[in-house]
């Protein structure tokens, strides 16, 4: 068992994390409580969390002059790592003084100095921005924060929107996941707090339980859409994600063609002449009649060509031994030409642990199917946000999702959408499409998929470029609505 996952034991044991109903500061009620007030009457768990908050700041790099604890829970926490560590503390008041200077932080404070915020829990985020606000007043700049518990209800993103990194020990996910793994909760319970939290954050829009299509739900804090070259800039996301919003961008196209062809001179010809008009090709190499081992290079120099990536749409789903052989050998050896591949959430992490094995060596990136659009599709509701959960445990190969719509509104993780045309209602065989409007400018996603809404166009650079047209306003739409 690693070093969290017995915290997390001991913090249940110690009754510093609690199920039942409970008030939050906001008001709110909650199924879940996160009290480590308790926790100076523990010692030895004190001195473990001082050294996870240690070896985190020292992880993620952090460059800082002194550090603040957020009154009262982090101050102590603050004051062990400063003692062992010989660090500059600075103590922010509640209160001001009565008598004397009247100052609200105690310390040495130097104009421009950096502090480093320390803190117990982050629900919305809004105690560390009270506390940084406290420390701008004196001079002091604030980039960093270090937090144990994250409730993942949005503080992340909120203190990203205030130029403040969060950097998260626990998630909330991991206790129910580390809790419920050892029997302290039972299957039921961890559905109810999971759902909870993916309900109340802050920041994420609702997923509809019912058929699992995302409704934009007005986020309780104003939230500004990002432009696709700010995400690309975001110093989590992973490196693919960051050069397809490049290349989206550079190019004014969210466009992926979904090039569903069956003969292997049909999609190199496709490749290279729509080329100019995507970001993105998708292939289904198990299609084509005529596989050569030549195909996978042919294409990668169409893509570089013109400036675009390629995705095999393979939807593994197998246990991680197996999908490793899939992804690596066998006829097509898809991890030596194929920038991303996608992958079903349902075996569990392994699927991801994997492919990442040969993948992430190659700077390859990997996609989630979080939903499908297909009819009576069974991956909806819960099973959404475990693909979800999965893609944010496994950031550093998850890139994103194929989904219907916007599912999280972490700005690192990118939404890719099928089932797109301009007309038809559907194809009779269960697909169901929607408009590159209704995809992107309405439902929040960031590329649409498009298949025979191209290839069966009388003229497919005609068609194509009507799509990567409508696509596109579709994003500066969305971008100028949230600047309203
Ligand atoms: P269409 O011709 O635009 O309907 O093609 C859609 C493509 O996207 C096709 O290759 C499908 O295999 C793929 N697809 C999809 O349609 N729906 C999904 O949920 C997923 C993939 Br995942």
């Amino acid at each position: 068992m690693d070093n969290v996952d017995s915290l997390i034991l001991k913090l249940h044991d110690v009754n510093a994390v609690k199920f039942g109903e409970y008030k939050l500061k906001s008001g709110m009620m909650t199924p879940i409580y996160i009290d480590l007030r308790v926790l100076v009457s523990y010692p030895a768990l004190m001195n473990q969390i001082a050294s996870l908050i240690y070896q985190k700041l020292q992880d993620e790099g952090l460059q800082f002059d002194s550090v603040c604890g957020v009154p009262y829970t982090a101050l102590p926490l603050a004051t062990i790592i400063c003692s062992k560590h010989e660090l500059p503390m600075l103590i922010r008041r509640k209160e001001a003084k009565e008598y004397g200077t009247k100052r609200m932080v105690e310390g040495n404070c130097r104009d421009g100095d950096i502090c480093l915020i320390i803190e117990d829990t982050v629900t919305s985020g809004t105690s560390i921005l009270e506390t940084a606000e406290v420390l701008y007043k004196e001079g002091l700049k604030v980039s960093d924060s270090v937090v144990l518990m994250d409730r993942e209800q949005g503080g992340v993103e909120m203190l990203a929107s205030k130029g403040i990194r969060l950097h998260p020990i626990i998630s909330m996910f991991k206790v129910l996941n580390v809790l419920q793994a050892a029997g302290r909760i039972d299957t039921q319970m961890a559905q109810n707090v999971h759902k909870f939290i993916m309900e109340n954050n802050t920041f994420r829009y609702n997923i509809e339980n019912g058929n699992g299509v995302p409704v934009p739900k007005k986020p309780c804090i104003e939230h500004t859409e990002m432009s696709y070259a700010k995400r690309a800039k975001l110093p989590k996301i992973h490196p693919l994600a960051s050069k397809l919003m490049n290349i989206m961008e550079e190019k004014q196209s969210n466009l992926c063609v979904s090039a569903d062809v069956t003969s292997s001179e049909e999609l190199l010809e496709l490749a290279d002449s729509l080329g100019s008009k995507i970001c993105l090709l998708k292939t289904h190499v198990d299609i084509l009649k005529d596989y050569t081992s030549e195909i996978g290079q042919k294409l990668q120099a169409v893509a570089e060509k013109h400036n675009f990536l390629i995705f095999e749409d393979r939807k593994f789903a197998d246990i991680g031994n197996t999908v490793k052989h899939q992804y690596e050998g066998g006829l097509y050896q898809i991890s030596s030409w194929s920038h991303i591949v996608n992958a079903h959430a349902v075996p569990g992490p392994g699927v991801v642990k994997g492919l990442n094995a040969v993948g992430r060596p190659l700077g390859r990136g990997c996609l989630l199917i979080a939903q499908m659009s297909s009819q009576g599709s069974l991956a909806t509701g819960e099973y959404t946000q475990a693909t979800l959960r999965m893609a944010e445990e496994h950031s550093d190969f998850v890139m994103g999702f194929i989904c219907g719509g916007k599912i999280t509104m972490r700005p690192e993780f990118i939404h890719m959408t099928p089932g797109v045309q301009l007309q038809t209602p559907g194809d009779g065989l269960g697909q169901q499409y929607s408009t590159p409007e209704e995809v992107i400018k309405n439902k929040g996603s960031d590329v649409i998929i498009v298949g025979r809404g191209i290839l069966e166009a009388p003229d497919r650079l005609k068609a194509a470029e009507a799509y990567r047209k409508s696509g596109w306003d579709g994003y500066t739409q969305r971008l100028a609505l949230s600047q309203q």
